[in-house]
């Protein structure tokens, strides 16, 4: 059996990405609701983020979204974030907010449409050059509605044009991550909808080139550690977005839905050599906060991540083996699920405690007086939001 004290230096280090975007208000096609001390600009977004990780010591980077956080001068938005102890880090393009994109980016059939998007993407790698940004993320809202609307290969052969005239203008240790979603907004074929079609994108690109996986963006009942191990097996798992889902698509809190879930896809990450010293996969959070306060839902959620790598770690590896290679069907099984079933929560706070962490993070920020703060501070001017 594997205790807590053997595993507990695997935890040191551990680093997930916020969204900039969850802290903007958010809500569904029939309503967003605004939230008080939603901030109203880029830098309260990041001051969000560093306070998530001032609470739980597990948050250093705070992506972000282009255009929702354009500003003039990112050399200072980086050294503001970096006085707040938090770092720049993903960049999002966005081709799905502007007219233009109605009937794809990427993949468009007119070449001026499609040079736009292409030109977008070209002012991220700007952006990531001045924040040191590592990861340009993309995810494309292309697709169509109808069977006939368009030419479902053809897009595809545009879309690997467009993706290499893009990848070309990388630098240095930059690399372009490529996420899949099967559907929505377009509701009968999606141009990247998964796995597979990434992968192949991303392989004839190149050795910079990897494939986001947003846990959301699954077909109900998929196997996800599966693919998370196949990704590993091939160098190709760049990123994780993290998230929750119940029926389609949705952003809720990672580990709500299904814990085992999140303990099953953690502990292929674990066994594929993705976590710890050397990996090179990022882990981020692509959630918003609909009805709850969007800091201590941001805070449950790194925890969540937490804990869940805590008991995926856990898991008595030699055991297991030993199991297997037995074919000890139930023996390998109950090794697994022992792990699961571990309930880590005491041991994590007191682990936080010694490195001068709060032993319960959610309680402290309750207790802090800092979301009354931020009400009360952050009055007129306009929330932002998803969107904006
Ligand atoms: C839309 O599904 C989406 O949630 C994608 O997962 C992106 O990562 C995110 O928006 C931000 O662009
Ligand atoms: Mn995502
Ligand atoms: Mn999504």
């Amino acid at each position: 059996m594997t205790t807590f004290a053997e595993i507990a230096p695997q935890l040191e280090g551990q680093a997930i990405e916020v969204p900039s975007w969850a802290y903007g208000n958010s809500g569904t096609r029939f309503k967003v609701f605004g939230t008080a001390g939603t901030p109203r600009t880029v830098e309260e977004k990041v001051a969000d983020a560093a306070a998530v990780n001032r609470f739980t010591g597990l948050a250093p980077k705070v992506a972000l979204h282009i255009p929702w956080d354009l500003v003039d001068d990112f050399a200072a938005l980086r050294s503001y974030a970096e006085d707040l102890g938090v770092e720049l880090g993903t960049i999002n393009s966005n081709t799905f907010q502007d007219d233009d994109y109605k009937f794809g980016g990427l993949t468009h059939h007119d070449p001026a449409i499609r040079q736009k998007a292409i030109d977008h993407h070209l002012q991220c790698l700007e952006v990531m050059n001045a924040t040191g940004s590592r990861d340009l993320k993309i995810w494309l809202a292309d697709g169509s509605n109808y069977p006939g609307q368009a030419d479902i290969r053809g897009r595809q052969d545009r879309l690997a044009e467009s993706l290499q005239t893009i990848y070309a203008q990388l630098s240095g240790d930059q690399r372009l991550v490529l996420e899949y979603k099967f559907f929505e907004p377009a509701f009968y074929h999606t141009d990247v909808p998964d796995w597979g079609t990434a992968l192949a994108h991303v392989q004839a690109l190149g050795d910079n080139a990897t494939v986001c996986l947003d846990t959301g963006h699954h077909a109900p009942g998929t196997n996800i550690e599966f693919i998370v191990a196949q990704l590993l097996r091939l160098g190709k798992l760049g990123a994780f977005d993290f998230n929750s889902r119940f029926y389609a698509d949705d952003d809720l809190i990672v580990g709500a839905a299904d814990p085992f879930q999140l303990f099953r896809i953690l502990f292929e990450v674990i066994r594929g050599g993705g976590y710890g010293p050397g990996s090179e996969v990022a882990f981020m959070l692509d959630q918003c906060h609909n009805v709850e306060k969007k800091i201590p839902g941001q805070i449950r959620s790194v925890l969540n991540v937490q804990e869940m790598t805590a008991r995926a770690l856990l898991v008595d590896r030699e055991a297991l083996d030993q199991a297997q290679q037995a074919g000890d069907v139930l023996g390998a099984h109950e090794v697994f699920m022992d792990a699961f079933y571990t309930d880590v929560r005491a041991d994590l706070a007191a682990w936080r405690e010694s490195r001068g962490l709060p032993a319960n993070p959610m309680r402290a920020y309750a207790e802090s007086g800092h979301q009354e703060r931020i009400e009360a501070e952050r009055v007129g001017g306009t929330q932002v939001g998803w969107g904006a």
